[in-house]
């Protein structure tokens, strides 16, 4: 069931190109048909989710403006890749709001270049994918959502 739901949430984003791979070619007249329909749900469903993440916004966390200014420096050195509808990354961004945290979010779906340098570093196209990059220089790509929430609380819920 989950692998099941996780391949129609890449095709419902990615266009249902994984969907279309799993298609007999005798079936191929079906490859139109299928991608209207996700095409279909993500122009439904994508702005319904969109409107779910505004309303259901967590309070953000309130710090002293020294804090604050600390707190964004740090920031400078995290860039979350994502898709705007994912549902694991809306989960990632709720908890950048409460946490008050400016991360950049590069878009890893329509833009070439982010998906590029995404699968360059952490080895697939997959999203939410926070890159690390740490003070030394050395870069690290943490993906799954509840990882990077972990991280994120770790260094800046305290
Ligand atoms: N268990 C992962 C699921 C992430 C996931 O399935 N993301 C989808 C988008 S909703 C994705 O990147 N699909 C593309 C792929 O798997 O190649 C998490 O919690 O972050």
């Amino acid at each position: 069931m989950a692998p099941c739901l996780l391949s129609a949430c890449g095709a419902l984003f990615l266009g249902a190109e994984q969907i279309d791979n799993t298609i007999h070619p005798t079936q191929s007249h079906m490859k139109p048909l299928i991608r209207l329909f996700f095409r279909t749900l993500r122009i439904l469903l994508g702005p319904v989710m969109l409107l779910k993440e505004r309303l259901s916004r967590p309070a953000a966390l309130q710090r002293t403006a020294e804090q604050q200014a600390e707190v964004d420096s740090l920031c400078n050195g995290l860039a979350l890749y994502q898709f705007k509808t994912c549902p694991f990354c809306i989960k990632v961004r709720q908890e950048m709001h409460r946490l008050s945290l400016p991360i950049v979010r590069l878009d890893a779906q329509h833009d070439a270049q982010n998906r590029t340098a995404l699968l360059q570093g952490s080895g697939a196209a997959k999203v939410p994918c926070l890159r690390i990059t740490n003070a030394n220089g050395s870069v690290q790509w943490l993906t799954e959502s509840g990882a990077i929430i972990e991280h994120l609380r770790g260094r800046f819920a305290g």
